[in-house]
């Protein structure tokens, strides 16, 4: 390996290329002629926005050499990239990443104080975040690349520049309003815009053929609309190495910034139409999670970020002279769920039309380089178009998959003949009512491995969502269990525990969880484990205050933090978490509370716009809320709070601070969660069902050390298939009877009885997530947690042999694992070195 040879005299590559620029003079220095020359102010005049600006823009500087290295070592030495091709990327706010990354966290801290910025989070509070995903499925492709990058695996993350992400939350009256999410207003200075590689990509026309030199006939496609995607790039340095992988982001411009044919004559909105039109591709992020809403502007999208992705990718080998046809030696694309699997089509029809490579050569190189991650097997989350929205915005698309179809069909025939109904049920097109285009059935068809997300979630997959594929073809279907990035959720979260960490295990667990596992000799060590209580007290008592700041609500840090922070949703179940509230307020309201567990319960996520249910949820907990806060009975007993906006930047703040973690989902419904990790990897203990990586967390922690409840997956099959009525579970129970009668007099709605008429008819109707099933269980384990709060000494040592057992959930073993056995791809180290006489 050739080590790159910079000889400019970048930031960062000065004498020492490990440390020199990287020092706090430098950085005051690069601050200040950011300040003047970039910003134009004064730094006596300046701001902390404006600090945060000339900071992070020094910061990136310092990331130029290490990002242009690593870009260099692969066109001088090609080798496998991968491609993370995602309509999402929630990646967070990137300062304290970079410096931490970087490793000069404590050098800018002395820059700043000669600014008079006495602590770094004054600066780091401003910062914006990009909110470019919706939930679980974005924040996992932030962790991977991050990850990616600290194993020192070129990739490439592939996806969209939204002008808006996903919606501000706040609530008004116990009810969620969305606020435009204008998070590039004050300007964002961690992205390199790259005009000169933008890619055109075109929608709608029709297709035709044609006869070539060879006098072949060939079909091509005419489409009537273009756009134009310009890559803005955002570097991601990898923790203490020199790869800086990318993320390249789209923005769409219009072809044309004008009709000069509708301008001159006279129809000035006409000829700017199209430029509008064009332009709001990139405009706004859907804000479903795990819904899917079919519409036309989001297929748009989906075709022209993996449109622009593509031919990126093979370009990229043409400017090294790479044969197209050795495509799937230079580029592993991995799709990130269904929302790019349009890249199978748009890959063959790239090669076939463009490159004029023949359909089986094409088709080999499409299924040797694909990979599909699925990520939910909610019916309602499964994309399907609408054959004739397709037919119109991708005709030759519909061509091609009609042409993989058949020949798939062909085999299948041939396998199973005389077999129609097997047939209809795995062909892409579903020929049921209006016809569509099944895309999860497209992936798994035009993809070399499918996985999903966690061990019993890809079971599920194949035994359930896709079982003629899985008998089909055993050898595509795999796991790899999802992961968090420890640098952001534990290293950055929380430095306390950190440091404690790094005391007692040395620095290297940051990049090497397994390390805590050395922890183990502490979990009788009453000393360590006040000093890890200490850890967890620090945590909580910034949560009270950003509580406090936030909400008004005064709770008490040595109260026990009971956390759900995720989307809202009915399979997510926080509405069982609140029906456990109300039993509790009314054992104490009545007495009958034997024990004195004081409890602080918070909530946070957001709710799809349009997922009426989800939103009667959040006004439901802030109803309780209402009631419960301003009780004197309630006094240092009981707290709930729902945090508006949950995002990134509070999640930082939620991990370290949190005594119970909720992963409460319908169990085979919740494919994987990530938080369940995070919370685990700070400290918390589980109180959770055997759904997703919930299974895997209790076996690694061992199950004395988590509180399981609920009904098992095969149970909630068999409830399902015999008629299951939540009436005799209510029956049952008294103490949910009282609560539902609660509800229903309006002891949550200020008297109104038909506010949550809807919720209760769910619950108490079909009751679709097995709410009132699991109740009583989920109850009753709710008391033990109380119980175990009461010993101390028993609640730390469990909390530390979680952080001590969850290191398996860090991201660098996920990527490693789909390195190995998907990808193929191994690191590759990048070497800077300077000429240090030349350059002084
Ligand atoms: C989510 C799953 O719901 C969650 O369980 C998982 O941890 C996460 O993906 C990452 O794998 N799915 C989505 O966010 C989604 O939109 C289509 O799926």
């Amino acid at each position: 390996n050739e080590p790159f040879d910079l000889r400019l005299p970048t930031p960062g590559c000065y004498l020492d290329p490990e440390k020199a620029g990287m020092d706090s003079d430098a950085l005051f220095k690069g601050m200040t002629e950011h300040l003047f020359f970039t910003l134009g102010k004064l730094a006596t005049s300046a701001s902390p926005h404006d600090l945060y600006m000339a900071l992070s823009y020094a910061v990136k500087d310092r990331l130029m050499t290490r990002y242009l290295a690593s870009q260099e070592v692969i066109r001088k030495k090609p080798q496998k990239t991968v491609a993370y091709l995602s309509a999402e990327f929630l990646i967070g706010p990137q300062l304290s990443n970079n410096l931490l990354n970087l490793g000069i966290t404590k050098e800018a801290e002395d820059a700043l104080k000669r600014f008079g910025i006495e602590s770094l989070s004054t600066i780091l509070e401003v910062e914006e975040e990009p909110g470019l995903g919706n939930g679980g499925l974005g924040r996992l492709a932030a962790c991977y690349m991050e990850s990616l990058a600290s194993l020192q695996v070129p990739a490439v993350g592939y996806g969209i520049r939204y002008e808006f992400g996903i919606f501000n939350q706040l609530i008004r009256d116990g009810w969620q309003v969305e606020v435009t999410d204008k998070w590039l207003k004050g300007g964002w200075p961690w992205e390199l815009p790259q005009p000169d590689e933008s890619c055109f990509v075109g929608f709608g026309g029709r297709t035709e053929s044609y006869r070539d030199d060879k006098g072949k006939y060939r079909s091509r496609w005419v489409p009537s609309e273009h756009a134009i995607g310009v890559p803005h790039d955002v570097p991601v340095l990898g923790y203490r190495v020199n790869t800086c992988d990318r993320l390249r982001l789209w923005r769409a411009d219009a072809t044309e910034s004008f009709d000069f044919y509708a301008f001159n004559i006279g129809d000035y909105y006409g000829a700017v139409e199209e430029k509008v039109a064009s332009e709001t591709l990139s405009k706004v992020l859907y804000p479903n999670d795990g819904t899917d809403e079919g519409r036309r502007l989001r297929l748009k999208q989906q075709h022209f970020f993996v449109s622009c992705s593509l031919q990126d990718m093979l370009r990229s080998l043409e400017k090294r002279s790479i044969p197209v046809t050795e495509f799937a030696n230079h580029w592993t694309v991995q799709l990130n769920d269904t929302h790019p699997a349009i890249a199978v089509a748009e890959l063959m029809r790239l090669l076939i039309d463009q490159y004029q490579i023949g359909w089986d050569k094409a088709w080999n190189i499409t299924t040797s380089s694909v990979a599909y991650t699925n990520h939910t097997l909610l019916p309602e989350a499964l994309e399907k178009w609408d054959l004739s929205l397709f037919s119109d915005l991708l005709p030759r698309h519909l061509e091609i998959i009609y042409e993989i179809n058949w020949r798939f069909l062909q085999q299948l025939r041939l396998r199973y003949p005389g077999d129609d109904k097997i047939l209809q049920k795995l062909s892409i097109i579903d020929e049921e009512g209006s016809k569509s285009v099944r895309m999860a059935h497209l992936a798994t068809i035009g993809a070399h491995h499918i996985n999903g997300v966690a061990a019993l979630h890809s079971d599920l997959i194949k035994r359930q969502l896709l079982p003629e594929f899985a008998e089909l073809w055993p050898e595509k279907f795999t796991n790899v269990t999802n992961g968090v990035t420890p640098r952001r959720w534990v290293a950055l979260a929380n430095p306390s525990l950190s440091n404690l960490l790094e005391k007692e295990v040395g620095p290297d667990w940051i990049t090497n969880m397994e390390l805590l596992k050395k922890l183990e000799n502490k979990k009788d060590d009453a000393n360590f484990l006040q000093e890890f209580e200490e850890t967890k007290l620090r945590g909580k008592r910034k949560l009270a205050s950003f509580i406090h700041t936030k909400t008004g609500i005064l709770v008490d840090p040595s109260s026990l933090f009971d956390v759900q922070v995720k989307r809202i949703h009915q399979y997510k179940r926080q509405h069982l978490n609140a029906l456990q509230i109300i039993a509790q307020y009314l054992r104490i309201k009545n007495g009958t509370s034997n024990y004195k567990a004081p409890r602080t319960v918070i909530f946070g996520g957001k709710a799809a716009p349009g997922y009426f249910m989800a939103k009667l949820i959040i006004r439901f907990i802030n109803g309780i809320a209402d009631v419960v806060n301003s009780d004197p009975d309630m006094e240092g007993l009981l707290r709930v709070v729902f945090l508006p906006d949950y995002n990134v930047k509070l999640g930082e703040i939620v991990y370290p601070a949190t005594d119970l973690s909720e992963q409460i989902s319908t169990a085979g419904k919740e494919a994987s969660g990530t938080g369940n990790m995070k919370f685990a990897m700070n400290g918390a203990l589980t109180i959770g069902t055997l759904d997703g990586a919930n299974v895997e967390l209790r076996d690694l922690v061992k199950k004395e050390n988590f509180f399981l409840f609920g009904k098992t997956e095969s149970e909630i099959m068999h409830l399902k298939n015999n008629s299951y009525s939540p009436k005799t579970f209510i029956e049952k129970c008294p103490e949910l009877q009282e609560v539902i009668r609660l509800i229903e007099i309006g002891h949550f709605s200020n008297g109104d009885k038909e506010l949550f008429k809807p919720l209760l008819n769910s619950l108490t109707g079909n009751d679709p997530f097995f709410v009132m099933a699991d109740f009583e269980d989920y109850l009753n384990k709710q008391d033990e947690v109380s119980n175990f709060w009461n010993n101390k000494k028993a609640w730390n040592k469990m909390a530390l042999l979680n952080t001590a057992r969850s290191g398996y959930f860090s991201s660098d073993r996920s990527i490693r694992e789909y390195c190995e056995s998907i990808w193929k791809v191994s690191p590759m180290p990048v070497e800077i070195t300077c000429d240090i006489e030349e350059i002084t």
